[in-house]
């Protein structure tokens, strides 16, 4: 384990690395176009550094990269971004675009950033061929791929086709990820092979890792919160790797903890306070939804930290439990979604104020999420391994 002396030293040579790297890329006029821009759309400079220090929160790195993540939107060679679709309902693209009332982070990575859509691209049929074709030569190498949506698999690849070549899904993202410098895996369906992947899953769909075999780093949800998409790509820019994941390849720090760990109903929980039917009396109240089906105590997410739309929102503030929408299989697995799971082994307190254990969480056997909390475990144990090489790669 990391002592604070350990700690200190780790993020000074991180900090460092960044300052190298973001020294290279910046330049005056891009900083000086970038904030006429902001202030064209209506933005201060107080908001922009408003939207950094939270950003810098989220990604749980310390006050003193506050400064770099506001370079970082400033530098001068961006990453291209191409965007694919696959088999979903583009709810993700919805998330991360927030088409009304745009913010910052729409605003770097929509106006600036995003090379290739399919979806919002203007251009449609054989001109939006050329055009991915243009991306993909100009950027070889150098392009991070966003993927959105689950992969048929089954029967070669026959269930989705995409383009005005008729090229299958699974052609599509093996063409592009092979000139990649970074895959991400946008959603669930992306990560895991989603709604479609339900049983009996008639396509054998699948999550992009598993359909092509490649790395990729899974950004799960259905949808994803935008703050952990923006954080994703913005930990790329900041650092030009990849960030620590759990061993389902989620990013730790957006994943890192249970919707349950930070909910605000949880005190209600502990106190043995729940909904017992929609509209009763502790539905008014805003009492814990376990007995409704909340999946939260399974569920690796942010949600209940950073909620939806700016903050506005989330599943459980808006009375309905979390359907753990972003843990693999979770159709199958957290259904029925209004619930709870009687295999769980969770000892509901009876106004005692005591949780169950851990242990006793993660003694539910309901397949891949009680395999998901091991290995979340695991994940943990590996991260830790890799902070202390990186650390002594830089001493
Ligand atoms: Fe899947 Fe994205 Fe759910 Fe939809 O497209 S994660 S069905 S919200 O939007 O991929
Ligand atoms: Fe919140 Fe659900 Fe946990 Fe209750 S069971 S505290 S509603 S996450
Ligand atoms: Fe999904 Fe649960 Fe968050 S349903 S959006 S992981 S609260």
């Amino acid at each position: 384990m990391f002592n604070s002396k350990d700690l200190q030293k780790y993020y000074q040579s991180l900090l460092k690395d960044v300052d190298k790297r973001l020294d290279k890329l910046y330049s005056k006029e891009k900083e000086e176009e970038f904030n006429q821009t902001l202030k064209e759309n209506g933005f201060s400079r107080r908001d922009f550094l408003k939207w950094t220090s939270f950003m810098t929160a989220a990604l749980m790195l310390p006050p003193a990269f506050e400064s770099r993540v506001a370079k970082a939107a400033a530098i001068k060679e961006r990453t291209p971004v191409i965007w694919l679709h696959m088999a979903e309902c583009t709810g993700c693209s919805e998330s991360f675009l927030r088409s009304r009332n745009p913010d910052i982070a729409t605003l770097i990575f929509e106006q600036i950033s995003l090379t290739y859509h399919d979806t919002l691209m203007m251009a449609s049929g054989e001109r939006l061929e050329k055009h991915l074709d243009e991306a993909m030569q100009r950027y070889k190498g150098r392009y991070i791929c966003i993927i959105e949506g689950g992969i048929p698999t089954k029967d070669g690849g026959i269930y989705l086709r995409v383009g005005s070549k008729g090229e299958t899904g699974l052609e599509r993202a093996r063409r592009v990820t092979k000139d990649a410098k970074y895959v991400l895996a946008f959603g669930t369906c992306a990560a895991f092979g989603g709604v479609q992947a339900a049983y009996p899953n008639p396509t054998g769909a699948k999550g992009v890792r598993d359909a092509l075999g490649i790395e990729v780093v899974n950004v799960p949800g259905c949808p994803p919160n935008s703050v952990n998409m923006v954080g994703t790509l913005l930990h790329i820019l900041l650092f030009d790797k990849l960030p620590p994941t759990d061993l389902l390849y989620r990013p730790l720090w957006a994943y890192g903890s249970r919707i349950h760990d930070y909910c605000e109903r949880r005190a209600h929980f502990d106190a043995g306070e729940f909904v017992e039917e929609w509209g009763d009396e502790g539905a008014k109240k805003g009492w814990c939804l376990y007995k409704m089906g909340c999946k939260g105590p399974f569920t690796y997410n942010n949600c209940s930290r950073y909620r939806f739309n700016q903050g506005t929102n989330w599943p459980v503030g808006a009375g309905h439990g979390c359907i753990g929408c972003s843990e693999p299989n979770f159709w199958d697995t957290m259904a029925p979604f209004e619930e709870p799971n009687d295999k769980a082994g969770i000892k509901i307190p009876g106004g005692k104020g005591v949780e169950a254990t851990s242990d006793e969480i993660g003694a539910f056997v309901a397949g891949a999420t009680a395999a998901a909390i091991g290995i979340h475990a695991a994940g943990s144990i590996i991260r830790g391994a890799k902070e202390k090489s990186a650390k002594k790669e830089n001493e």
